[in-house]
């Protein structure tokens, strides 16, 4: 009699919970996945000349921040330390991104520090290279837009990672045996993660479980995070044993040792957890093979991953 109410009631939520999706489309429901950085851009900023001084007492005090449009890169924004007391600062710095195919130019604005609010000392745009050029080392002086003068000095490379990291690990071999070898520690990994299915998710008996899987990170170093945020697969409906066969990337800092991944139930209303477990990522390595691991509820989950430092991905 239990057992039949309970069918009974899963029978009715499955009906409305039916009825709403295809009233409301699957479309509206679902929201995107965030899976949609294609490539590794290095940006070096390098030096900036004539400035404005903006300053009354001695001159300006000049910082850049490299800035994309929403979900075009991770991290949105970085930004150089201050030169103080400089019209012609010098900053010789890199820095990566994960950028989407969306992203057709980033904005540099160069900044006076002050006390109070700082100064604009002018902005330019990099446009992004064309696909051919993307991989080739070279730049430009760009001009300061808002007529407060000046030039600065940008340099930029792309890696593709489209194809995965098995491509690099082929074409980059020397250049990370090396730098693993000589035991330096990058502040930056990049993580490949592939979710490949789940078997014998919880589910229900008429209602069966629409799955997806959230890669999450626990215990980011202050300062340092994981880019970009919980990223998720597709969902897969009415599937208990679901085939993702979906790759994601990640700039992780380099003393991250776990990721956890979690995997739902997605509903109309809020998403029931299927269950979780935590990975835990072994030290640089060349490959790491597919993997099971057992959810806490109920199921397994099977994934692989890549991780790999970053630096001599554009080094040698
Ligand atoms: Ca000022
Ligand atoms: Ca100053
Ligand atoms: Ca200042
Ligand atoms: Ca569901």
């Amino acid at each position: 009699m239990v057992f039949y109410r309970q069918t009974l009631l899963e029978f009715g939520f499955f009906a409305v919970t039916r009825i709403v999706t295809i009233w409301l489309g699957k479309s509206f429901l679902k929201s995107m996945p965030l899976n949609t950085y294609r490539s590794l851009l290095r940006v070096d900023v390098k030096s900036a000349k004539n400035l404005k001084d903006t300053d009354l007492a001695g001159k300006s005090d000049p910082y850049a921040v490299i800035s994309f449009k929403d979900r075009e890169a991770a991290p949105k924004s970085s930004r150089t330390v201050t030169i103080k007391e400089s019209l012609n600062p010098i900053w010789n710095t890199t820095f990566f991104f994960l950028v989407s195919d969306d992203c057709k130019h980033f904005k540099v604005e160069l900044f006076d520090e002050d006390f109070g609010r700082d100064d604009s000392l002018g902005h330019c745009n990099v446009l992004r290279k064309d696909p051919g050029e993307r991989t080739t080392y070279s730049g430009e002086e760009y001009y300061l837009e808002k007529g407060k003068g000046g030039t600065i000095d940008i340099s930029t490379q792309e890696i593709s990672i489209t194809s995965g990291l098995d491509y690099l690990l082929g074409t980059r071999k020397a250049a990370i045996e090396k730098f693993i070898a000589s035991k330096q520690r990058p502040p930056l990994a990049l993580l490949e993660v592939v979710i490949h299915h789940c078997e014998g998710l919880k589910s229900g008996w008429i209602d069966k479980s629409d799955p997806y899987v959230k890669i999450q990170f626990e215990h980011e170093p202050e300062g340092a995070g994981v880019m970009p945020k919980d990223l998720k697969t597709r969902t897969i409906d009415n599937n208990p044993s679901p085939i993702f066969e979906e790759k994601f990337h990640f700039m992780i800092p380099d003393s991250l040792k776990s990721m956890r991944l979690s995997v739902w139930d997605e509903d109309p209303g809020r998403d029931d957890a299927l269950g979780h477990c935590t990975v835990m990522l072994k030290d640089y390595m060349q490959k790491e093979d597919r993997k099971k691991y057992a959810l806490n509820l109920k199921g397994t989950i099977t994934v692989s991953y890549v991780r790999i430092p970053l630096p001599p991905l554009f080094f040698d």
